[in-house]
């Protein structure tokens, strides 16, 4: 209890102070919330009128809790937010955005991904005890709560979210992780399977990391990226020219090129393996996320691995862009139309019934699917009691098998295919010549208009007509083919050079004429594609030449797919090896760090990729009757 008649400690002038704006529907509380190493983190409470007691809601944001709370002129509380949080808001729940220490409002130093507390991290503080702290602090000083929170949030938020379950607070009631960062070297945003992502990392870099408030835009060089990362030569090149070598977040990323403890240390899918929390959990997986398409399903598969965990533990797939669960029309996506607007779906018939299961007074013990999926193709919504629905013991995947004449079927290479020669294709790859990920120009990911978000969908014609880019086709399929899982190719290939990446794409060549979709005539739409640095095809951890010459086998797990081809559709398959700039470009020549090759490294190199008995290139996939 304070005693009025002294002076407080601190004096009258409190850190932060900000009345309650009391608004037509809602209070608007403005708080710096004290963490048990005595930082205070800014954090904004949205209590809807009528709503006590209430359940808690709280995301743990590096991306401007004032703002995300306000995001239009609005005075009504659900019209200021975006889509998801009005939901919440609409709907009874106490809103409560935090600023992550070092941003923002917050004090502290910001850490991007700070890790847990252990090897990686000796300070008293990390995102699982501020998330722990922050719900105390709620319980005492939020009136209005029920005594019930949710931790939840979108990729980075998504992260912070999933770290309020390794020391879970016993208030903490469910967690909702929508695409959220959780291997940034295996499948998320910095890398993917060792091959390092420059183009949006070095723009995160910037644009988050330049000040604690500042949002910094990316410094262009020329108007299409592609010009402007070929010319710089290597991504540590890049780097120095624009300053961002002085960016500790940067030097961080270059200096772990493999999958060493530094990755490996905070991977969540490992810690909450590890950890097995039990508090019940949704995670969100968009099929076609261009920046975490990796984290949803591996953290899902996490904690089903424990009984305990596994116990209320549910996976949401839909046909979504990064952003689109929370932001945006889940009505389409690029030349894509699901029919409905599946993230209003999601939000309304899972998101809710969820958190109102788990948090409302009176309404805990609905029971909630264990997985819903949306097969797009079909564009329906499925209910299943696991995932994946075909790879697994009891449904195991069939393979598809690269063929002569760049076709593609189901047979089982034979003798007779044995006696053709020869029994690989060719191309030779140029790093002076990269293949782009999507067609140029390409900008950076913040200018307007640019279409960053829905790049995975692209009609990959243009890929396709390049000479070092290798095509099979399948005849027309004449029943449909449903595929609910994770597809993993079986690539046999040699090179000429001592290093290589592998990119492979699975593709649903649309039909000629699209009826009612003009746009999809002969579309390539992308199911699913995943690249592979060729020196980490053994041990992640432990990066080797590539033996030249060598046919070599390499596994490539591609991300999940959930879609359904129809008939008079044929499958595609594409091998590269390069995607560039999005990736950096391998030099194809063995150099201890890829990220400071100097121009002299960069070496064409002949690949060939093999289809014959005992070295039959082939894609598992993952069919459900
Ligand atoms: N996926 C996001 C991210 C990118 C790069 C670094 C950190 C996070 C995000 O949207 O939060």
């Amino acid at each position: 209890m304070i005693d009025a008649s002294k002076p407080q400690a601190g004096g009258d002038i409190p850190a932060l102070f900000s009345a309650t704006r009391r608004a037509a529907d809602h209070d608007r509380r403005e708080v710096m919330i004290p963490m048990r190493d005595g930082v205070r983190l800014h954090t904004l409470i949205i209590v809807p009128h009528g709503a006590a007691p209430a359940p808690v809601v709280l995301e743990r944001t590096p991306y401007n809790a004032a703002e995300l709370t306000q995001v239009t002129g609005s005075s009504d509380a659900a019209g200021a937010l975006h889509p998801l949080h009005a939901d919440l808001v609409r709907s009874q729940y106490i809103l409560v955005v935090q600023d992550v220490r070092g941003k923002f409002g917050s004090e502290g130093e910001y850490v991007l991904n700070l890790p847990v507390c252990g090897p990686l991290n000796d300070g008293p503080a990390d995102h699982s005890t501020d998330a722990w702290d922050t719900i105390e602090w709620l319980l005492a000083n939020l009136p209005e709560c029920n005594g019930r929170v949710a931790s939840l949030g979108l990729s980075y938020d998504g992260f912070t979210a999933l770290m309020s379950l390794l020391e879970p607070h016993p208030a903490l009631k469910a967690c909702v992780a929508i695409n959220p960062m959780v291997d940034c070297w295996t499948g998320d945003d910095f890398f993917h399977n060792g091959a390092f992502r420059q183009l949006p990392t070095a723009e995160y870099a910037v644009r988050q990391t330049s000040g604690k408030s500042v949002v910094g835009s990316w410094p262009g060089q020329r108007h299409d990226e592609y010009e402007s990362w070929l010319l710089a030569g290597s991504a540590a090149a890049m780097g120095q020219a624009l300053g961002l070598d002085r960016l500790p977040f940067w030097q961080r990323v270059l200096a772990h090129p493999d999958y060493d403890a530094h990755w490996s240390g905070q991977a969540l899918d490992r810690l909450l393996r590890e950890k097995a929390p039990v508090v019940p959990t949704l995670h969100v997986q968009s099929l076609w996320d261009a920046e975490d398409i990796y984290g949803a399903s591996a953290a899902h598969a996490a904690m089903e691995a424990s009984p305990a965990s596994r116990e209320d533990n549910h996976l949401v797939i839909g046909p979504w862009s990064h952003p689109a669960p929370f932001f945006l029309d889940g009505a389409e996506l690029g030349a894509l139309k699901f029919g409905s607007d599946t993230a209003v779906w999601f939000r309304q018939r899972v998101l809710l019934p969820f958190l109102n299961a788990h948090l409302k007074d009176g309404q805990t013990g609905v029971s909630i699917p264990r997985v819903v999926a949306f097969e797009t193709g079909s564009n329906t919504w499925h209910e299943y009691d696991a995932w994946p629905r075909a790879g697994t013991a009891a449904v195991p995947c069939r393979r598809l098998f690269l063929k002569a004449g760049f076709k593609l079927n189901f047979d089982t290479p034979d003798a007779a295919e044995a006696a053709l020669t020869p029994d690989f294709d060719e191309f030779v790859s140029d790093p002076a010549k990269p293949v782009t990920y999507q067609p140029r120009p390409i900008r950076p990911k913040s200018a307007p208009g640019y279409a960053w978000e829905r790049w995975l969908v692209d009609d990959q014609r243009f890929a396709g007509d390049r000479p070092d880019v290798l095509t099979y086709t399948s005849e027309m399929l004449t029943m449909p083919l449903r595929l609910a899982g994770q597809p993993v190719v079986h690539l046999f290939a040699a090179t000429t050079g001592s290093d290589v990446d592998w990119i492979v794409k699975l593709i649903d060549v649309q039909p000629d004429e699209v009826p009612g979709n003009e746009g999809l005539g002969g579309y390539q739409l992308p199911l699913a594609m995943e690249i592979l640095r060729g020196r980490y095809r053994d041990a992640p951890a432990r990066p080797s030449p590539v033996p030249s010459g060598e046919v070599v086998h390499y596994r490539i797990a591609l991300p999940q797919v959930s879609h359904s081809v129809a008939p008079g559709h044929r499958l595609m398959i594409q091998v590269q090896c390069s995607w560039f700039p999005l990736y950096d470009r391998n030099p194809q020549r063995y150099v201890p760090r890829i990220a400071f090759a100097q121009p002299q490294d960069y070496r064409k190199a002949t690949q060939r990729v093999f289809r014959s008995p005992g070295m039959a290139t082939c894609i598992e996939l993952p069919i459900i009757e």
